[in-house]
């Protein structure tokens, strides 16, 4: 071997190590970041501050055993450590069949897991509990967004229905029907409740509460495929009486184009983009109840432009501190979908590449800013 193949496995060896330590280095410090608005320890809401009341305790009595056992061990080695004048051929008492020892090592076990047992079934059927004014929401999965469906008049049909954006009244317990349309997935919240699976052909409850007005960010946490890292949502929430008027103006159809752009741009939608995509008002538009389960449709954009994110949240429609709109990105999705996210939709998964020129680009942009004036919230977005 030479010289140099020696020094190169030996470096090659030692690596290992100094990555570990690296890995572990970052994760410490990562777990020191102020904004992580994906923090489960930081509850925000009644359903999350429920969890964090079981885990601390739950926490605590882990702790000590962890250093008792530990601290046992290590005292154990060091005590009974071999000794340069030992007997090497000395066995140790053996204890193997000690009645005493083994009762006490299953009763003890069995006394601490028993009250974490009592508090942990009180808290999961404290998590089932709704109020009596929860509103509710409809969720639904899908590679790879997020859809919510309201059902504001009560008579059974979604009125109002958004994607990756949920917008709901702070203070208010949101009580949600989960599911999907296509493989599973998982809605998380993490600072307002745990997760809850979305599976096909099943409709899981669950419920969150934000207490503050504000962005709540979540992320798809069960493996759903290409995309699923690509497949983010927010709970929105407003002040109760902005929601209000969140919900009246969601009501309302489409505004009708104003100017000759924004008509061009409809018109191409309707041929174009409305064999997927929903604009209510628009005659030619898919059923919303039409379902199949590789799901194929778009979110809906009736009122697309009052959302700030889109794409699964991975694009943000306008800029976070100037609330300019950020129009290259929309064009940059309309002229190739697949080169800004990765998706499949050979398979029906996701937005295909429609071949648009320009101009076509250019006013189907214009056509879908002028669904709202801006983005419904403008507040602080606690990322
Ligand atoms: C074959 C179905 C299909 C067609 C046709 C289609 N789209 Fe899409 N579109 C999708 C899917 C699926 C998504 C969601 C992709 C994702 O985020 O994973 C999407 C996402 C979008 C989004 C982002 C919406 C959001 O809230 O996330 C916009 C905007 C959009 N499409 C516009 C258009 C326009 C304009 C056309 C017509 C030129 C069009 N689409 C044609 C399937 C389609
Ligand atoms: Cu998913």
């Amino acid at each position: 071997m030479s010289l140099r193949r020696v020094e190169s496995s030996a470096r090659r060896r030692r690596s290992p190590w100094s990555l570990i330590g690296l890995v572990g280095l970052v994760l410490i410090l990562a777990g020191c970041a102020s904004n992580a608005p994906l923090d489960t320890f930081q509850p925000e809401g009644q359903e999350a501050q429920t969890i964090m009341d079981l885990v601390l305790p739950v926490f605590l009595v882990a702790a000590v055993v962890f250093v008792v056992v530990e601290g046992a061990i290590v005292f154990i080695l060091w005590k009974f450590r071999s000794r340069k004048d030992d007997d090497p051929d000395e066995v140790p008492t053996q204890v193997h069949g000690n009645t005493r020892l083994e009762i006490g090592w299953t009763v003890l076990p069995a006394v601490i897991l028993a009250p974490i047992a009592v508090l942990t079934v009180l808290t999961i059927f404290e998590l089932e509990q709704r109020d009596d004014d929860a509103l509710r929401v409809e969720v639904i999965g899908n590679q790879w967004w997020w859809e919510f469906r309201y059902d504001i008049e009560g008579n059974g049909e979604a009125d109002i229905i958004t994607a990756t954006e949920m917008v709901v009244p702070a203070g208010r317990q949101i009580d949600l029907a989960i599911t999907s349309n296509d493989v599973i997935h998982s809605f998380w919240i993490p600072r307002l409740n745990g997760k809850r699976d979305a599976v096909p052909g099943r409709t899981h409850t669950w419920s969150i509460t934000a207490d503050e007005p504000g962005y709540y960010w979540g992320q798809c946490t069960e493996f759903c495929g290409l995309s699923h890292a690509e497949m983010r949502m927010r709970v929105v929430a407003l002040p109760p009486d902005e929601y209000e008027e969140w919900v009246q103006t969601q009501l309302q159809p489409a505004p009708a184009p104003q100017t000759a752009s924004q008509a061009r741009g409809q018109e191409l939608f309707s041929q174009q983009c409305a064999s997927c995509h929903r604009i209510d008002g628009l005659e030619a538009q898919p059923d919303p109840d039409d379902h199949p389960l590789v799901a194929g449709v778009g979110p809906d954009l009736t009122h697309f432009a009052s959302r700030r994110a889109y794409a699964g949240g991975i694009f943000e429609l306008y800029d976070p501190d100037t609330l300019q709109v950020r129009r290259g990105q929309l064009e940059a999705w309309l002229r190739d979908p697949v080169a800004e996210k990765p998706m499949a939709p050979d398979e029906g998964r996701g937005m295909p590449n429609l071949g648009l020129t320009e101009p076509q680009i250019d006013d189907l942009v214009d056509y879908l800013l002028s669904t709202a004036d801006g983005p419904v919230w403008t507040g602080p977005r606690n990322d």
